[in-house]
């Protein structure tokens, strides 16, 4: 079997959304996704230009070679544009290859460890109460697990809290959104949502919370500290994780597990917050770690450690990219959660897929391969906008981290 042709295509059904294709001589389809929420374009042109015209007429069922010829053959090693386009081929290269194989793509990967994938969905209010009322929404439509954020008082427009942040180039204003920041305000306030929660909800619920990479270490450690009374599962992005020491010391003054890594995009990011077992949960994902291929070694080093699986699954990431981390979901031996945010209908239309949810659980499907597919034609009806994340400035002004 031999490369025959590979397309990237871009379409906007409430999100962008970057899909790789290739097929082959034989016939067979894959597909996986390239998405780099707000900076697309720089994966297509990543991938047009400079990936594609190396791989046509290769064989697609050496996906380990091409992986490294991808990674190890560009000299620039790792960052977000180039991960993200070798995840595009890798996740298509499975696809091919379990659909050759008649398999679905867990069977492949060793086969399911468990029935289902246990799911966390979002919650999101701009003050306390509403969030309650909001948690209860998503426990009503079956979620075991949410994800809980509330706005602050006295701060307009928490992302992530309220209105949607997202500007498109339908917007009057197609720039970045600015955000207001005040750590204390939300330290303060964040403890009394889970204390809401709990006399709501009780204990039987699984509570999670992202904190968005705005804390320093210390403040992280004092938040984990007064959030032990309400259980979580965990507590995300406490810290920007450059620094993967901050971890230390985080982790001496709190039992909240915790969770990271849905910017990382290599294992390196993440060796030393595994090894030394400074987090609980770790998020890479299919799209923004390079494919399967490197997710799966990732899973695999985490297990070493005891370091459970946790894979971004926000809306950005397409419905392909869930796809392939609920394959890989249902064979992990250390396996915990995967975030599910939903989609809209148009993404859900674009993309036909065989994963399903029913009582805050997934499963990935039977049918070969990955189980996703793309309807071109309607794809080309939602053309690509120009879409920002927001950003964040301190009451002075000053540019703080989202
Ligand atoms: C968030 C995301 O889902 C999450 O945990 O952190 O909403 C994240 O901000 C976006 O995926 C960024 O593209
Ligand atoms: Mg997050």
């Amino acid at each position: 079997m031999k490369i025959q042709d590979i397309k990237v295509i871009v379409t906007c059904p409430g999100r962008n959304f970057v899909t790789v294709k290739i097929v082959t001589d034989e016939g067979l389809t894959g597909i996986g996704d390239a998405t780099l929420n707000g900076r697309e374009l720089a994966v297509v042109a990543y991938l047009e230009e400079h990936v594609i015209p190396c791989l046509l007429g290769r064989d697609p069922a050496r996906i380990e070679d091409v992986w490294q010829y991808l990674y190890r053959g560009a000299y620039w090693r790792r960052g977000p544009v180039t991960m993200a386009a070798i995840a595009g081929i890798d996740t298509a290269l499975w696809d091919i290859k379990a659909k050759a194989a008649g398999m679905p793509l867990y069977d492949l990967l060793g086969g399911a460890s468990r029935e289902h994938v246990l799911c966390y969905g979002h919650a999101q209010g701009t003050t306390i109460e509403e969030t309650v009322e909001a948690v209860g929404r998503r426990q009503a439509e079956g979620y075991r697990a949410i994800r809980s954020q509330s706005g602050i008082p006295g701060l307009p427009n928490v992302y992530g809290t309220g209105a949607f942040s997202l500007s498109t180039s339908a917007a009057t204003d197609a720039l970045p959104r600015e955000e207001a920041w005040d750590t204390a305000k939300y330290l303060v306030h964040t403890p009394k949502l889970f204390a809401a929660l709990r006399d709501a909800y009780g204990f039987d619920l699984h509570l999670l919370h992202d904190a968005h990479h705005r804390l320093t270490p210390i403040e992280a450690a004092r938040l984990g500290k007064d959030l032990e009374p309400h259980r979580l599962f965990w507590l995300e992005d406490a810290v920007a994780a450059e620094h993967q020491e901050s971890f230390r010391l985080i982790r001496r003054h709190t039992v909240t597990p915790l969770a990271v890594g849905e910017v990382f995009n290599t294992i390196w990011d993440a060796r030393l917050l595994i090894e030394e077992q400074l987090v609980d949960y770790i998020r890479t994902t299919a799209v923004h770690a390079g494919g399967p291929t490197a997710l799966r070694r990732i899973m695999d080093f985490a297990a070493v450690y005891g370091v459970r699986t946790g894979c971004h699954g926000a809306m950005d990431m397409s419905p392909v990219c869930l796809g392939a981390n609920l394959h890989l979901d249902l064979w992990a031996p250390n396996f915990g959660i995967q975030e599910y945010s939903g989609y809209t209908d148009a993404t859900h239309e674009v993309f036909p897929h065989a994963w399903s949810f029913a009582d805050g659980l997934l499963h990935p499907g039977d049918r070969p391969g990955h189980g996703v597919e793309i309807d071109e034609t309607l794809a080309a009806r939602y053309p690509y906008e120009r879409a920002y994340l927001p950003v964040n400035r301190l009451a002075d002004g000053t540019l703080w981290h989202w």
